[in-house]
């Protein structure tokens, strides 16, 4: 059995259990460690709407509590659930969005101090922008039209002006858009860089350790993930590829072993399993580690050879 206690683990331990099917609704356990057994595991489950594709974590109705939003791509809106800080959620306010929404991310788009969402909306074509009131409302901005099938956002600042940018993974046309704000909850649409066939998934995050925010894209359809080197000025190096399972489909960094560096975990859809791959000093990738998902979370420990994996490439 192994101990979780890095309170980054949460989205690990989240990643693992919605896109394994252990645990196929979302679940929260009290902040102190987490013991990969599900008898410890404490479940609230939390009516959204139709077909939840996505979930993002802010303070909504500004108590300091988390609260949660959920992308309902089968209801064209999102859900908020209001938390009061012990684990319990209130009824949803829906929130309508465009059409198919597969993915919500969090940040204060608009420089006012409350959390605002951005909702990727994948039949729509572009990304809706919902400014955040405080106190738990929302006003719609115009729809900013990105590639075809957006099915994932990421955001940071990442041309270093203060304000939150949007990195969005477009499913359809194997693109991703970087959209910088403008700080009024509006956002320009500055480059668009090719990817690959059937991006499903984004993060932003300092891959390389050289203070300025990265992207990493997994592929689903070709078994890979992308990682494009950002330069601070908001432009990003051509995609370096790294294999990863058989059919990748979200992503999550952390320091998961504790050495100050960050690493990756990918789920796999398609083998049921996590793979993990750890951020080295030399900013390299070390060997990637596969946990299975089958029986257990993270019971079953399976280690993959790290020969297919090509070496970091930073200029
Ligand atoms: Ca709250
Ligand atoms: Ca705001
Ligand atoms: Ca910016
Ligand atoms: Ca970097």
């Amino acid at each position: 059995m192994l101990k979780l206690v890095a309170k980054d683990l949460c989205c690990l331990l989240l990643f693992a259990a919605l896109n394994c099917g252990i645990l196929p609704n979302l679940r929260i356990t009290a902040n102190t460690a987490f013991v990969c057994d599900p008898t410890l595991l404490v479940e609230h489950r939390l009516k959204s709407g139709r077909i939840p594709a996505s979930v993002a974590v802010g303070d909504f109705n500004g108590d300091k509590n988390s609260d949660l939003v959920v992308a309902n791509s089968g209801s064209d809106n999102i859900s908020v659930f209001q938390g009061d800080g012990k684990g319990n959620f209130g009824e949803p306010m829906n929130v309508a969005t465009g059409r198919s929404p597969r993915a919500v991310v969090v940040a204060d788009f608009n420089s006012d101090g409350r959390a605002d969402i951005a909702v990727a909306n994948y039949e729509s074509n572009n990304v809706s922008v919902l400014l955040g009131d405080g106190r738990g409302g929302f006003t719609s901005t115009t729809g900013l039209a990105v590639g075809s099938g957006p099915v994932a956002l990421a955001s940071a600042d990442f041309n270093d002006d203060g304000q939150p940018d949007l990195a969005v993974a477009n499913g359809k046309a194997g693109t991703v858009s970087i959209a910088f704000g403008r700080g009024k909850g509006e956002f320009l649409v500055a480059q668009t860089i090719p990817i690959g066939k059937d991006p499903v998934a984004i993060i932003a995050a300092d891959i390389n350790a050289d203070g300025k925010p990265d992207l990493v894209v997994v592929n689903s359809r070709t078994s890979d993930f992308s990682v494009l080197a950002g330069d601070g000025n908001g432009k990003f190096a051509a995609a370096v590829r790294y294999a990863a399972g058989k059919r990748p489909v979200g992503i999550a960094v952390g320091d998961f072993n504790g050495d100050g560096i960050r690493d990756l975990a990918i789920s796999d859809f398609g083998t049921n399993s996590v793979s993990f791959v750890s951020g080295r000093k030399d900013r390299g990738l070390a060997a990637a580690q596969t946990f299975n998902c089958f029986d257990h979370a993270f019971e079953s420990e399976r280690r993959i050879s790290a020969s297919g994996l090509p070496a970091f490439a930073w200029s």
